[in-house]
């Protein structure tokens, strides 16, 4: 394992000090969720640090990575662009260079784009947190951070539901397990 000045090196030096702002709010708001959601604040924190470390991995390099027969990514995914990769692929970065094999992080990451239909608390947090970190600034951002504090499902359906309308207001593809993990979280419950 790296020691945490390593890591934050590492961090540091894969992404611009945009982004790297952005992963320092990420991980804050996940500590915070994880003290609401009676969760493992650290483990929270440090997934919320790293969960895009791959952002800004150059095309060729994720391309390279999926058609690695011993990574075992499912193909399909070179049908897809860097906003998809950067987890589910980027989870294989994050094992490679920043050493980390804990299964629930690296879960926590490959779904924290798209959400799944499944979703441990951990999931949950990183995905919501990643939508109300502190610079995000949006129409709604309010509301989402409202409605996330209150409850951690509630603000998982919030941002499905947000993500699916800006993504179909510019008739952007839409990945599968995004509109799945919209079916599960976000319909009104009777
Ligand atoms: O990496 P971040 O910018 O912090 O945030 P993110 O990983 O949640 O989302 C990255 C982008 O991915 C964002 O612009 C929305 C987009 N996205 C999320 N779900 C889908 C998607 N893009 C496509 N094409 N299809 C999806 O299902
Ligand atoms: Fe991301
Ligand atoms: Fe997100
Ligand atoms: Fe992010």
């Amino acid at each position: 394992t790296l020691s945490s000045e390593e890591l934050i090196a590492k961090e540091k030096s894969n992404m611009d000090e945009q982004r790297f702002q952005h992963c320092i709010g990420v991980s804050e708001t996940a500590r915070k969720l994880a003290r609401l959601n009676h969760y493992d604040e650290e483990k929270a924190a440090l997934a919320g640090f790293i969960h895009d470390y791959a952002k800004q991995v150059p095309v060729e390099e994720f391309i390279a990575a999926i058609k690695d027969p011993a990574n075992g990514f499912d193909q399909d995914l070179l049908n897809w662009n860097r906003a998809i990769w950067h987890g589910i692929v980027g989870s294989h970065f994050i094992e490679r260079d920043l050493k980390i094999s804990d299964d629930e992080i690296l879960t926590a990451i490959k779904r924290h784009t798209t959400a799944d239909v499944t979703m441990t608390t951990l999931d949950k947090i990183v995905f919501v947190a990643d939508f109300i970190e502190p610079h995000r600034d949006f129409p709604g951002v309010e509301t989402a951070r409202k409605v996330a504090f209150a409850n951690l499902d509630d603000g998982v359906g919030f941002e499905l539901a947000h993500t699916l309308e800006f993504l179909v207001k510019q008739r952007a593809k839409i990945y599968p397990k995004t509109i799945a993990a919209y079916n599960v979280w976000s319909i009104k419950k009777e």
